[in-house]
């Protein structure tokens, strides 16, 4: 074992991780969410005022987003971003069923903010998908996601989103090696052709549009989170890795053999500027730089086995990683990373990557009693760090500067992630912090057999923490973000814009239009009818034949708050939501004869249920 590796007690550990879970500091019977009236009056928002902040939960392998008001802890909204949602109708319009590429579920863990300066700036909200390897914007005038991209080369990109300072660059490093283009390979080959790659991924605010840079074919591991430096090492990046073993197998026991993974240490600038020298080699369309053959962005840096998050300080000086199979968390200095590079104070490389000695980088071991299996960290506005404790049920509070613990409280049960107030930006505001806990068992009236996850409220602002209110989330809430609300400008109605492409906004402009075997409808939806022909004498009716295509576009002319409207063909499985001043494309093959409903799902006025029409089909 290295000097100065925290000795992994793995063997029991793994087994609270495993065999169900450990309530060290957590008395079953006693919830530490306080019924006091001075609790309740903190996040009590009456009717009328709005929550101070907007959280946005990770929706996990739901692949949507949650958006929550805090304090209240009310649910406001679900953003879908990489699964169909009915409610919205988002995967059969043609630009969302387009973005979705035929993919009907996604597995999303981290949202990001886009940033300047280091602050969130409330424009876009960035995620990435486990399950089928995309990243999707979203846009926060309107809660809508704008664009999906779909990253080539790379399987479960788990360790993202984390945006850079001004928002240069989204990097997502995957957590499941493949060979580059997910060819064929044995197993027996992982070291020689599996690769763990990363994409850094930039967004065009022009184009509204992801677009994939360049990747970096990294070792064969795994790679879990990952942070964006800030301020003095805003042009680096870190990641956690753990199956630095290897292991093709059962890595439950065989990826944490070793008592040490890695941080891997990068800068992106450098990285940047190799690309831009054509340091690179180009397989399906993507520019893959070797950091074995072209050296000097890549470093490692030791750290105690499979570690989970890695966190940088709000001051960009230091960064934290937690280790789950080891009972600490372990403070590095940016500053000493510095140094050991320009000193050559190498201890080895790894597939050409040098290994910075472990001694001359970090800074603490820190090791509060008891607490145990430490998975991510956050931070306040006071150099004071928030580190979730899955195995313990508890966030401990402690001093960055001095590693002293300064308070613990107990949340129920097993926290992931916690999520602080602007946690991730450069000024934290230390008001609040969210515990995204992953086992909800005796918290809410019993649903059955699987609980709902829960997410607790902790009041930040006392001498000690206190939990101050619940809520259910429902699965997964692996990470969060948390914005003050009056960042986030929204748009209430789409503007009136003549010159959209397919807009329709005058009754008598609607119409339809046959070439060859599509049929093109140019229609309004309005309180409380639909507009398919202005001419016609049933201006509500499509007639089209068996095998031709429907293209239906339709424009919500109710310029009114709120007023959206629905489109929904029975029988036919097709929905979209059409919002106010919008315009929205939706195309089919009637490939049924018969007679088909059509209406309106939106509850949009007195006269609702009066909004309808007909798509007739007549037989070949
Ligand atoms: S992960 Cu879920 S608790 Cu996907 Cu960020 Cu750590
Ligand atoms: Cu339009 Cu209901």
């Amino acid at each position: 074992m290295k000097k100065g590796i925290i000795p992994a007690i793995s063997g029991l550990l793994a087994g609270f991780l495993t065999a169900g879970v450990f309530f060290a500091n957590t008395d079953m019977g006693e919830k530490t969410v306080a019924n006091a009236s001075s609790d309740a009056e903190k996040v009590y928002v009456p009717f009328g005022k709005q929550d101070e902040y907007y959280l946005f939960a990770s929706g996990g392998h739901s692949g949507q987003l949650f958006v929550y008001g805090v304090p209240s802890m009310r649910r406001i909204r679900t953003v879908p971003v990489f699964t169909p949602d009915a409610a919205t109708g988002y995967g059969w319009d043609k630009k969302s069923k387009e973005m979705l590429g035929g993919y009907t579920w996604g597995d999303l863990h981290h949202p990001a903010f886009s940033e300047t300066k280091g602050e969130y700036d409330g424009k876009y909200l960035f995620a990435t998908d486990v399950a089928n390897n995309r990243a999707a914007v979203m846009d926060l005038k309107t809660f809508t996601v704008e664009d999906i991209l779909n990253v080539p080369n790379t399987s479960g990109p788990h360790c993202a989103a984390f945006v850079t300072e001004n928002t240069e660059y989204l990097f997502l490093p995957t957590r499941f090696p493949v060979p580059i283009n997910r060819e064929y390979a044995k197993l027996d080959d992982f070291s020689t052709k599996y690769k763990g790659v990363m994409s850094a991924v930039t967004f065009n605010e022009q184009t509204k549009k992801l677009e994939l840079a360049y990747q970096v074919a990294l070792p064969p591991w795994s790679y879990d989170l990952s942070d964006a430096g800030k301020k003095t090492s805003a042009d680096w990046a870190v990641l956690t890795t753990y199956n630095t073993e290897e292991a093709t197998t059962n890595l439950e026991i065989n990826a944490s053999q070793k008592d040490r993974d890695y941080i891997v240490l990068f800068n992106w600038k450098e990285l940047e500027k190799m690309v831009k020298e054509g340091k690179y080699d180009t397989v399906n369309g993507a520019k893959i730089v070797n950091p074995a053959k072209h050296k000097g962005a890549i470093y490692l840096v030791p750290v105690a086995k499979s570690p989970h998050g890695v966190d940088v300080t709000p001051d960009g000086k230091r960064f934290i990683a937690s280790g789950k199979l080891a009972p600490a968390m372990t403070v590095f200095s940016f500053e000493k990373a510095f140094e050991a590079i320009k000193n050559k104070k190498f201890d080895g490389e790894k597939y050409g990557i040098p290994v910075l000695d472990y001694a001359s980088v970090m800074e603490r071991e820190v090791n509060p009693p008891n607490a145990l299996g430490p998975l991510h960290t956050q931070f306040d506005d006071k150099g004071f760090a928030y580190t979730t404790m899955f195995i313990s049920s508890e966030i401990v509070k402690w001093n960055v500067e001095t590693g002293e613990t300064v308070d613990r409280v107990p949340v129920q049960y097993s926290p992931g992630h916690s999520v602080a107030a602007e946690g991730d930006s450069v000024s934290p505001d230390g008001k609040y912090i969210v515990a995204l806990n992953k086992i909800a068992k005796d918290s809410y009236l019993s649903v059955g057999p699987s609980h709902p996850e829960s997410m607790q409220l902790i009041d930040l602002t006392g001498s000690k923490m206190k939990v101050i209110q619940t809520a259910p989330v429902d699965p997964e809430p692996h990470y969060a973000q948390i914005i003050k609300a009056d960042k986030i400008k929204t748009i209430e109605v789409l503007p009136k814009d003549e010159k959209r492409p397919n807009s329709v906004w005058k009754q008598e402009d609607a119409r339809i239009e046959r070439k060859g075997n599509e049929v093109h409808v140019y229609g309004i939806a309005m309180r409380s009818k639909f507009i398919f022909d202005g001419k016609a004498e049933r201006k509500d009716v499509v007639t089209v034949k068996q095998g031709d295509k429907v293209i239906f576009h339709l424009t919500n002319i109710d310029l009114d708050e709120d007023i959206t409207h629905g489109f929904a063909v029975n029988a036919y499985n097709q929905n979209m939501e059409i919002q106010p001043g919008e315009t929205k494309t939706m195309e089919f093959v009637a490939d049924k004869a018969g007679t088909y409903p059509i209406y309106c799902t939106n509850f949009c006025s007195a006269l609702h249920q009066e909004m309808s029409g007909y798509l007739l089909v007549e037989p070949k």
